[in-house]
């Protein structure tokens, strides 16, 4: 067996050697024009030079949830995609949504500023009742946000394509029902995957229904910088409609150095850091599925398997 490593922008080192480690006899090569055919590849965006010359590839295994860089490219006919889930990223995700979310509602900014002035003073206690949080995409990251979300008493509403049953979480699925899930949520977070149905999915149309309608709606962009129309962001900041928005992704990464988002007062700006891929989850993760093809099972039904029809 073959398996190619192409990882562009990342060192492929360290997964090749935990690569080899599990598979003694198999040739792992870090991919380069020119390479002979593979069995399986490991990426992360490679070039579509790389899918062009590996036309024989059975699997190609994402080392990150999101395919969409991959979905640009295109595939070889007969080539099955594969994605990382969860494999860690789930928790840090639960930890970054808690993070941002509860330093917007406890308004622990503002505590700060007091605090280097030496200022003690107290807030009004604000109302979690009125601090509904829909969170937009109830897959493997977005369930396990709902979840953490919900431990501390917010009022959790989620949307996605299919209705869920999930204890606490009130769901709302389908275009049809994407309004009555704006308006019954007052903090957004957006975990789905970048698609023709969901690119711009974060727009003034949209981000002006959160809240009913009223002002004080906030953001949370932890999926793709593509789901968010930047330029309706900070129209809506300035004149009041929203009161800030944290945001992990953008449409250009690394975001630009004069980009107004990152000195904007009510924006906070992470380098696409919410979920990191672990290394070592991921290698076995991808292990147990290559073993799996390797000992016959197909791809349908296995757990990352992407549907290229649908996206994701
Ligand atoms: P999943 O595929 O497990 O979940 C996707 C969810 O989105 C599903 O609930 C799905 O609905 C829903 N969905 C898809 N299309 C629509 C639609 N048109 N309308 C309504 N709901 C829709 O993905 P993950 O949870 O693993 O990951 C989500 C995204 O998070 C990734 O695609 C990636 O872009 C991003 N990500 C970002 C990271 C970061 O560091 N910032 C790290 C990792 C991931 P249904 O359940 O009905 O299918
Ligand atoms: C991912 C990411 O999709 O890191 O895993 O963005």
């Amino acid at each position: 067996m073959h398996i190619t490593v192409c990882l562009t922008d990342l060192k492929p080192d360290a997964w090749v050697l935990g690569l080899q480690q599990e598979f003694p006899d198999a040739e792992i090569s870090v991919w380069q024009p020119g390479t002979p055919p593979a069995d399986h590849a490991v990426v992360w965006a490679p070039p579509q030079q790389m899918l062009d010359e590996q036309s024989g590839l059975r699997g190609l295994f994402n080392i990150g949830a999101g395919v969409d860089a991959l979905l640009k490219l295109k595939m070889p006919p007969h080539t099955r995609i594969v994605r990382v889930e969860d494999a860690g990223m789930a928790v840090q995700m639960a930890e970054y949504v808690c993070h941002a979310l509860i330093r917007h509602f406890r308004e622990f900014d503002a505590y700060e500023v007091d605090a280097r002035q030496g200022r003690w003073g107290y807030r009004a206690p604000r109302l979690r009742s009125q601090f509904s949080v829909g969170i937009m995409g109830l897959g493997v990251l977005g369930e396990r946000v709902a979840r953490a979300v919900a431990q501390f008493d917010f009022p959790v509403n989620g949307w996605s394509r299919s209705p869920k049953d999930i204890a606490g979480i009130r769901s709302f699925a389908g275009h049809e029902n994407l309004d009555p899930f704006l308006a019954a949520s007052r903090v957004l977070v957006c975990l789905l995957p970048v698609t023709p149905d969901t690119r711009g999915i974060l727009r003034r149309e949209t981000l002006t229904k959160l809240n009913g309608g009223a002002p004080g709606g906030y953001v949370i962009n932890v999926a793709r910088g593509a789901h968010l129309v930047e330029a309706d962001l900070i129209p809506l900041l300035d004149a009041g409609q929203l009161d800030g928005a944290t945001l992990d992704v953008f449409e250009t990464e690394p975001l630009p150095p004069d980009h107004p988002f990152w000195r904007h007062p009510k924006i906070t700006v992470t380098p696409h850091a919410s979920a990191r891929t672990l290394r070592e989850e991921s290698i076995a993760q991808i292990v147990s599925k290559i073993r799996s093809v390797e000992g016959g099972a197909g791809f349908d039904g296995m757990a990352g398997a992407v549907d290229i029809e649908r996206g994701y």
